[in-house]
């Protein structure tokens, strides 16, 4: 059973003023509107209705956070105590691109989500959503671009991978690891940006994105660092 299972509604913020003042380790679900966000947050979380997936996309403009551990928090999340169970947050981003939002909503999300990437210290990583078959789109590389300077991990998950064929899924795959590969930093150093093929109808990819989350959310550490250093998992 994968620890994000346990993921329950955490709270919902509109603002960065708002966001929780928790410090465990977050990490970031973003992508292009319709690249299937939501269904591999079901997914991963073993979930059906977690995230909401919906054929009407471009509708959640804020930012929808998921706890890890503590699982009976959503129903107790005015008391503090409660918080300090929780051991990890998902957070999934609204999605960009959707033609038909307007100008000033477009320009309210795209600054929220380019300051939260940027500024959020307790974002460990950030999970990058996007169709396989539209790999890297102008704003999937403005959000790579914002993110690179923090140094932090991008594991981007190309979704949809069912619809094509093996020999297409490996370009989709070839193709990302070169764009992810071309970013580097001052020291010409290439960022720690992965990639790997997913499929939320198939469930294909799932252990992999699984431990990769896990892992980069500290969480198979924690047992062994408990034991030796009390401030281990602190942000
Ligand atoms: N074939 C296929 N369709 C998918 C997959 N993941 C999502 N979809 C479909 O793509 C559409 C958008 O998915 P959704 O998760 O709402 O996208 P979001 O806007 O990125 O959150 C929905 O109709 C989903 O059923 C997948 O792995 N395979
Ligand atoms: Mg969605």
């Amino acid at each position: 059973m994968s620890l994000l299972w346990q993921a329950r509604f955490f709270t919902t913020v509109n603002h960065l003023r708002d966001l929780p003042k928790t410090q465990v380790p977050e990490i970031a679900f973003a992508g292009r509107s319709n690249a299937g966000k939501s269904t591999a947050i079901n997914v991963l979380c073993n979930q059906k209705k977690l995230a909401f997936a919906s054929k009407t996309p471009g509708r959640t403009q804020h930012i929808n956070y998921f706890s890890i551990g503590g699982a009976h928090v959503g129903q107790h999340r005015k008391d503090e105590t409660r918080v300090d169970e929780i051991r990890a947050l998902l957070v999934d981003l609204p999605g960009y691109g959707y033609a038909e939002v307007s100008g000033s909503a477009k320009l309210h999300w795209q600054e929220l989500l380019g300051d939260y990437v940027q500024r959020r210290e307790q974002l460990a990583a950030l999970i990058l959503i996007v169709d396989s078959r539209r790999p890297f789109t102008e704003l999937d590389i403005q959000m790579l671009e914002w993110f690179a300077p923090t140094g932090k991990p991008i594991h981007c998950l190309l979704t949809k991978s069912d619809k094509l064929n093996r020999n297409d899924s490996a370009n989709a795959l070839r193709t990302a690891r070169t764009i992810l590969g071309s970013y580097v930093d001052e020291n010409g150093q290439p960022f720690p940006f992965t990639a790997q093929l997913f499929s939320s109808l198939k469930r294909s990819g799932l252990d992999e994105a699984t431990d990769r989350i896990i892992d980069l959310l500290g969480l198979n550490e924690e047992v062994a660092d408990e034991s030796n250093d009390p401030t281990a998992g602190d942000v």
